[in-house]
């Protein structure tokens, strides 16, 4: 951090239900987009982040957390990873994770507000940066809830949802109609994957995203882990598939090629976050 910003240091927080997240740093940037307040904050311990109507979306070091979790059970479970769609995603991060694989082929990114991304990619450079013109991902400034309603049938082999917290413009993301339309257009033998709240602070969310999920798909599994500037630091993502849990089952060829460029995600790691399930969220998921 540059002296200038030293001299006007100042807390940011994110506040929910009587608790408060918060970083030491600077506001760099703040918008009203058509959607949502965006805000860039330099932070002194984990680098330049992003808030959305005041809530952490990511931060430049320790997004990894997050999006490795959100995107190596999928892409490393699923035979065929040759067309994905992300939707929301506009920081790039899940984006960048995708494009480790050589065998994707392209990446729809559908962010609704395209303020998000502009700013990401002027201020957040090292989350995907030479990689917003990798000529597999494109980009739509679209809602993603039409997007799946409009999509035929067998689209894609992996489908992630990268979306903000069940309040506001991202609450439809977690409705039974979004979900049941992520299923009719993923391809057989395909994978869904959503960020999942936090089993403690977004507790009910958390609850209702896997119930919901196991009554569409035959088979839906939390995944638990951290994210250091969420509520609680405590949070999960849940992967959803027909016939078999394939993404309980990353492949030995995709394990050669990604694990090695990744910061939290391993095999063992995975093996571990499924089977970290705390005894009350066990209790209260349908079987
Ligand atoms: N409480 C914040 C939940 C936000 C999940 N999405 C973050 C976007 C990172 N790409």
């Amino acid at each position: 951090m540059n002296n200038k910003l030293k001299d006007t240091i100042e807390w940011f927080d994110e506040y929910h239900q009587g608790a408060r997240y918060g970083l030491e740093g600077k506001v760099l940037r703040q918008e009203e987009s058509n959607f949502q307040t965006i805000t860039i904050f330099e932070s002194i311990k984990y680098g330049r982040a992003l808030l959305l109507d005041n809530c952490w979306m990511t931060a430049e070091k320790q997004e990894k957390h997050y999006h490795e979790s959100l995107i190596h059970p999928a892409l490393c479970g699923s035979k065929i990873i040759d067309n994905i769609l992300i939707i929301g995603g506009g920081d790039g991060g899940s984006a960048r994770e995708c494009l480790k694989y050589e065998e994707v082929k392209s990446i729809d990114l559908i962010e609704i507000d395209s303020k998000v991304i502009e700013l990401s990619k002027k201020y957040l450079t090292s989350i995907l940066g030479d990689g917003w013109t990798d000529s597999r991902l494109n980009i739509k400034i679209k809602n993603g809830i039409d997007w799946v309603k409009t999509t035929k049938n067998d689209s894609y082999d992996v489908i992630i949802v990268d979306g903000a917290d069940p309040v506001g413009p991202a609450k439809e993301l977690f409705s039974h109609s979004f979900l049941n339309n992520c299923k009719r257009i993923l391809k057989p033998g395909g994978i869904f994957a959503t960020q999942s709240e936090s089993p403690e602070a977004f507790h009910e969310a958390h609850i209702n995203i896997v119930n919901s999920l196991r009554q569409i798909f035959d088979f839906a599994d939390p995944l638990y882990g951290s994210v250091p500037i969420y509520p609680s630091g405590w949070w999960s993502w849940t992967f959803a598939s027909m016939k078999e849990a394939n993404y309980l089952y990353p492949l030995e060829s995709r394990i050669i090629e990604i694990s090695k460029n990744c910061q939290i995600w391993s095999p063992r790691w995975q093996k571990g976050a499924f089977s970290a399930m705390p005894a009350y969220i066990e209790r209260e998921l349908i079987k």
